[in-house]
């Protein structure tokens, strides 16, 4: 990192202040002011101090000797922090803002601690408390602000973004409950609060002199200035403090620490006084909470669930206060001049959730700034980029017209205005084509007009990306293909990855040494330099010690497993594992129908060259999705009629992990063997849990989809276990779908589904899942697919009994896997989206 000058230090010190008089918020009482350390002490200095001054009990227990240590940390973080923000505030080069409703961070020590070079330090520090530095991260809440693969794709391209030296600030929400704790009763999920605040957050600065207020409701007035020009004023509006709290995000041993930026929302003093002079104090105590009920929970679904107002007010409390925030920032270098804006600024919105932001900043330029209409949606369409995550149509963002109008009416003006300019475009493309114009508006029109999120967001930007090759592909050709018509040039793919300090080096630190003692160190800072183990899969010993590491890594989840599912696995049967969010599309279903029908054969004695295996399966399903649910309650019924029949036990044990998250993933996936990515061919987007289980040297059994693709591709088709209808023969939904022949071992499976073996004292409460499977034009392809399926999990199990074969297959797993490292896709979106110098562009 370029080291910043001193004059550049003073200069933004002066900004800083200037911005707290601006902004003149102040302090809140119960909060302390933070101040970075100028001199640091050294971490155990620091870490004895902490422990000193901070806690109020004479006996430390772990649980704040972890907070005393994550404070030290921190402390250590100041300077680098504070120094990147100066440096950064200097404009050399461009800002990125990554707006995103989700980060779903996990635990921050160790990988802090890794990406500082501090590790050694902490352990030393820790010697005196007879406490071990993986008891003192146990202690630490998993932030979970996140639902799945699209909030973890945020947390790991912040610490890419840091880790190759970007100036990229993540803007979110400081949910006070993320993602709901998931608990079993008689094998259904329950979900319970996430408490995660409830014991501080150490990470966390809350930064007084950034705070900005985010209007809602009110009415909207035009009226002509004396120039004769068109203004508008947004009035009576009811304004809701937004306050941020800052997280350092340290990159990989560089020195830059940017921030994660994540607002919360207060009742604004003025809106309560009015209230209570008019003696409605009540009315406003009430009110306050309605503000306060804006950051209060995640949204657990992992699909849209539309039209919920409260989402619609996270939406746009995190896009307005984020613009300001940036607004704030370049008007303190540049002032009113807006001429370098898009040079200096692009927006990242992590699929449609944050699109909101496109009027939002028309609306901060026009009505704040006083531009005009041209030059402000010249800037804003050189400054939003749109990251799409999924084709599923239903899952697309609609908000209706009416709510807009009611909560957010001069954002609707907005829109309004946006749409009839471009329809002028569509219509000039395609003249005289209503059906085009209707197909393409923003508002679907219909008894309730809706607004397209997607629409707009794709109308708002210069850039818009899927998330792996296949998906990209599909958008063109599909769904957004009108809108490739007209602008090919905006489409373009971003294949995602995953951070391999999180993902390699910290939750699987023997393989990194091993790593580290076979080809070096440059593996690292490049992962793509991991093909380097390609020259050690004929060297025995090495292929050993793989095996041992796998082995010890083996033991550690069949130690979370046996503590979480009391459920027994041993380690030398197959660690066969599917995790993630639950879904038709995912088709768990067809997981647990395999489990079933090598359940059937162990009961029949059909147990020839079978290889015994550990099935496990964890993942969360929306509160509301009844199926997913049923789903669950499925796997835990058959998981205990496996494990508690003595006929079976040396051949098949199940277990369902409660609670899977982060750091369960961070045990899980080193000790995985068989990753199952076993989704509808055209379905997932991209998958990341895929990447990180094929880093740590498990072998995929997959289906043709999103990343998928991608992985087989780099590792090889003799090292991937490929099943299962392609993309195009899913979507060719054809009349023979409509008489499906059942395989006979799929019959079996689905009489003995029927024959109540697994729901007992439970009549028929499986009978929704035995429809699926049966239903004529089943759109997720279950029994289409089951064959196939089948079929490559036999050549699995072949393959497994041959352990060197099996051994040599992972190390080509991992050795290939440095494509996925997120560093070479945040490489991708900084050299041809962020940093790309845009080309004239007269058709938009
Ligand atoms: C929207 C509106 C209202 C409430 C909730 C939502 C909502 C929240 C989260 C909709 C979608 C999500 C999350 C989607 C997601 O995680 N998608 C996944 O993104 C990954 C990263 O790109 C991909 O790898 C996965 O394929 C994709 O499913």
């Amino acid at each position: 990192m370029a080291k910043p000058r001193e004059s550049a230090l003073k200069g933004e010190l002066k900004n800083d202040l200037k911005q707290s008089l601006d902004h003149g918020s102040k302090p809140k009482a119960d909060h302390a002011l933070e101040e970075p350390c100028e001199d640091c002490d050294s971490l155990d200095v620091s870490f004895e101090r902490h422990l000193r001054y901070d806690l109020s009990r004479e006996q430390s227990q772990s649980g704040e000797l972890f907070n005393a240590m994550a404070r030290s940390v921190k402390e250590q973080m100041f300077d680098l922090w504070r120094k990147t923000r100066l440096a950064d505030s200097q404009y050399e080069t461009k800002k990125v803002s990554y707006l995103s409703l989700e980060f779903l961070l996990g635990r921050t020590l160790g990988n802090a601690l890794l990406n500082l070079d501090l590790t050694e330090q902490c352990k030393q520090a820790l010697k005196p408390h007879a406490v071990s530095l993986e008891e003192l991260e146990s202690h630490e809440h998993d932030a979970g602000l996140g639902n799945g693969g699209l909030g973890r794709l945020a947390a790991c391209f912040l610490d890419s973004c840091a880790s190759i030296d970007l100036a990229v600030t993540g803007y979110g929400i400081r949910y006070q409950y993320g993602m709901f704790v998931q608990k079993m009763d008689n094998g259904y999920q329950v979900e319970g609060p996430d408490l995660w605040l409830r014991d501080g957050n150490p990470w966390e600065v809350r930064m007084v002199n950034r705070i900005v207020s985010v209007p809602f409701f009110g009415s909207t007035k035009s009226y002509i200035d004396k120039d004769g020009k068109r203004n508008f004023v947004w009035q009576g509006t009811q304004d809701v403090l937004a306050v941020p709290y800052d997280m350092p995000i340290a990159g990989y041993r560089n020195g830059r620490v940017n921030t994660l930026r994540l607002w919360r929302a207060e009742a604004s003093d003025d809106f309560d006084l009015t209230e209570f002079n008019e003696g409605d104090y009540t009315e406003a105590v009430a009110r306050k909470n309605l503000a306060e009920q804006i950051t209060m929970v995640l949204y657990p679904n992992d699909s849209s669930e539309n039209g919920k107002e409260l989402r619609l007010r996270q939406q746009f409390f995190l896009s307005s206060a984020s613009l300001q925030d940036v607004l704030n920032q370049y008007t303190a270098k540049h002032g009113k001049d807006f001429s370098q804006f898009s040079s200096k600024h692009v927006f990242q919105l992590n699929d449609t959730h944050p699109s909101i932001a496109i009027p939002e900043l028309m609306r901060l330029l026009l009505d704040v700034h006083g531009l005009d209409w041209d030059k402000a949606w010249d800037i804003t369409r050189s400054v939003m980029a749109y990251t799409n995550h999924t084709l599923l149509p239903e899952a697309l963002e609609r908000w209706p017209v009416r709510m807009l109008q009611h909560m957010l009416p001069r954002i609707l003006d907005i829109i309004y205005e946006i749409n009839g300019r471009y329809l002028e475009r569509v219509a000039h493309r395609w003249p005289g084509d209503a059906n085009k114009l209707r197909a393409m508006s923003i508002i679907e029109e219909g008894d309730e007009p809706q607004v397209r999120m997607a629409y707009l967001a794709i109308v708002g930007s210069f850039s818009v990306n899927g998330v792996a090759a296949l998906h990209s592909q599909l958008l063109t050709s599909t769904l957004f293909n009108d809108f490739y018509q007209m602008w090919p040039q905006l489409f373009n793919n971003k294949t995602n990855g995953v951070s391999p300090r999180r993902w390699l080096m910290h939750a699987n630190p023997d393989l990194s040494t091993l790593i580290t003692k076979a080809i070096g160190t440059s593996w690292q800072r490049d992962l793509t330099q991991l093909t380097s183990l390609n020259g050690l899969t004929q060297d025995k010993a090495f292929i050993k010690q793989w095996q041992q590491v796998k082995f010890d890594n083996k033991a550690k989840l069949a130690a979370l497993v046996a503590q979480e599912c009391e459920v027994e696995f041993d380690l030398s049967m197959l660690f066969d594992v599917q995790v993630k969010r639950i879904h038709e599309y995912k088709r768990q279903l067809l997981n647990l129908l395999h489990v079933v029908h090598l359940y059937g054969r162990i009961l029949d004695g059909d147990v020839k060259d079978m290889v015994p295996r550990c099935v496990l399966m964890g993942g969360k399903a929306a509160p509301g999705y009844a199926m997913a649910k049923l789903i669950i309650k499925f796997a835990n019924n058959l998981a205990h009629m496996i494990n508690s029949d003595p006929r079976v036990k040396p051949y098949l044990r199940m277990a369902y992990l409660p609670n899977y998250n982060v750091s369960a993933m961070e045990v899980i996936c080193p000790g995985t063997e068989l990753s199952e990515q076993i989704s509808t061919a055209g379905k997932e987007a991209s998958g990341t849990g895929n990447m990180k289980f094929m880093m740590n040297g498990a072998l995929t059994i997959g289906t043709l989809d999103g990343a998928n693709i991608e992985i087989r591709e780099q590792v090889g088709p003799d090292n991937f276990f490929l099943f299962g209808l392609s993309a195009e023969q899913v979507a060719q939904a054809n009349d023979t779908q409509e008489n499906q022949i059942f395989s006979p071992a799929l019959l079996k499976v689905i009489a003995l589904l029927k024959s109540g073996h697994f729901n007992l004292v439970e009549p028929g409460i499986f009978d929704p899942i035995i429809a699926a499977i049966e239903a004529p034009k089943d759109q997720w392809r279950l029994a289409a697919d089951f064959d196939s399926y089948c079929q490559a999990q036999l050549q699995v199990a072949n393959t497994y009994l041959d352990k060197e074969t099996w051994q040599q297959m992972s190390i080509r797993n991992t050795a290939a896997s440095g494509r996925f490292s997120s560093d070479v896709t945040i490489g991708q979106y900084r050299d041809d989206i962020w940093m790309a110098k845009k080309t004239a562009n007269n058709n938009r």
